[in-house]
């Protein structure tokens, strides 16, 4: 039986011609892809090297992060039980499973990931991937792929080539594609005089790393732009004008990363623009307040604009939805399940959206109408129908799910050290 309150929502809903059993059904289908660093601060478990050099930063202290993998898989997964629906999981190469061997990222192979792919199975859950071009001594000068150093930078184009070979194998295993995505951190802190050079270098790069044929039902290639980063502010070397031409021009997956533009750009404005030229689109969803400062994803009206263009524009389908920040200022679990919850509460809103008849008054001219809908839309109960859609989903309804990540902090954070 579903609530009084959703019982009322459906018919506020329906009297808009919105069918919110349809939007219920819709939004089921949608995973959403939980980055692993949030557990840890992007600290990995291999710890050779300084991330500060590579233009990331977590600030903050909070007690209790994940110290070993089985900790991170033991946290994610009571993440998982506060979240309705499948989703998936993001795993950086830094998270290799190394048995206490060293392994140079240039050598590894699918063994270091076999017990991530049989947690991952156990679970029921897709995996995702990337390569990791940083916290590493061959990226201390901050280059990695546009390295001056050949030596250099083909150990990163065999880091890329090998990450490629692994994410294929997840996908194999997993019966689903595994997106690998490639973000490095090459930028300069001030004005350099040669912006080309290090530009054609990551290109010939990303050409070696892309260079063997792997089949899409296995695994995805997408390639990430930022504008800067703490120590790359002058100069960043694969910007968003340079990936967009490569991945138009290698049909790639492009990810955008909604803390990597100036302040006043949306993703909202670029996702029509950028699939009319590309095939797929991986989103890392994320807030930066000020600057890229990866804070923990709100429902703000960028996540809405962003979560409403999927839907107005019929590109679910094409989207891979991924999160990307990191806090470590406050429950790390907690701030993994308010991100992931908020972007498949907004994901909902948009699904509850009356587009059909916004389209029909935009087409018409009457742009007083679509004003005065769209902001009647924000005070629509679609509270009850989250709700319900938790209750259905079996998670813990409204805050109902902050007691038990309360608890997980009483049994298990708070006893490391
Ligand atoms: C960095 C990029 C990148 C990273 C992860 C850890 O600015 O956003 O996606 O956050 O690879
Ligand atoms: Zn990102």
């Amino acid at each position: 039986m579903a609530s009084t309150a959703y019982s009322i929502a459906q018919e506020s809903y329906a009297a808009l011609g919105v069918d919110t059993e349809a939007a219920l059904r819709r939004l089921a289908t949608v995973p959403i892809s939980l980055h692993c660093w949030q557990g840890d601060d992007v600290a990995g478990f291999e710890q050779v090297g300084d991330l500060s050099a590579s233009g990331l930063a977590a600030t903050g202290n909070y007690p209790g992060k994940a110290r070993t993998i089985d900790e991170l898989r033991q946290d994610v997964g009571q993440v998982y039980r506060l979240l309705p629906g499948k989703h998936r999981f993001n795993l950086h190469a830094c998270y290799a499973d190394l048995g206490g061997r060293k392994i140079g990222r240039d050598a590894y192979t699918i063994a270091q990931f076999q017990s991530w792919i049989d947690w991952a199975k156990a679970h029921g859950l897709g995996l995702d991937f990337n390569p990791t071009f940083f916290a590493h001594p061959k990226a201390a000068d901050g280059f990695t792929l546009a390295h001056a150093d050949k030596g250099i930078r083909q150990f990163w184009i065999e880091h890329g080539i090998v990450c490629r070979r692994i994410g294929a194998e997840m996908g194999r295993q997993l019966g689903s594609p595994t997106v690998t995505n490639v973000w490095i951190p090459d930028g300069c802190k001030d004005q350099p005089v040669d912006r080309t050079s290090p530009r054609e270098r990551l290109e010939a790069s990303l050409d070696a790393v892309f260079a063997e044929k792997i089949d899409p039902r296995r695994h995805l290639d997408a390639v990430e732009s930022k504008l800067f980063g703490l120590g790359s502010e002058s100069y960043v070397v694969g910007s968003h004008e340079f990936y967009l031409g490569y991945a138009i021009k290698h049909q790639k997956v492009l990810c955008l990363d909604a803390g990597h533009y100036h302040p006043t750009e949306t993703l909202t404005d670029k996702i029509s623009a950028v699939l009319q030229f590309i095939p797929e689109l991986l989103l890392h969803v994320s807030r930066g307040v000020r600057w890229d400062s990866d804070h923990v994803v709100i429902l703000d009206d960028h996540l809405r604009g962003i979560m409403e263009e999927l839907v107005r524009g019929d590109f679910l389908d094409r989207t891979h939805i991924g999160l990307d920040y990191f806090d470590a200022s406050i429950n790390r679990i907690a701030a993994w399940t308010i991100g992931a919850r908020n972007a498949i509460k907004a994901l909902l809103i948009a699904l509850l959206e009356p587009t059909a008849g916004l389209r029909a008054m935009e087409g018409a001219g009457d742009n007083t109408g679509r004003l005065a809908m769209l902001e009647e839309l924000k005070t629509m109960p679609f509270g009850a129908v989250w709700d319900e859609y938790c209750r259905r989903q079996d998670v813990p309804v409204g805050n109902a799910w902050l007691a038990e990540v309360r608890s997980y902090e009483q049994a298990f954070l708070s006893l490391r050290a």
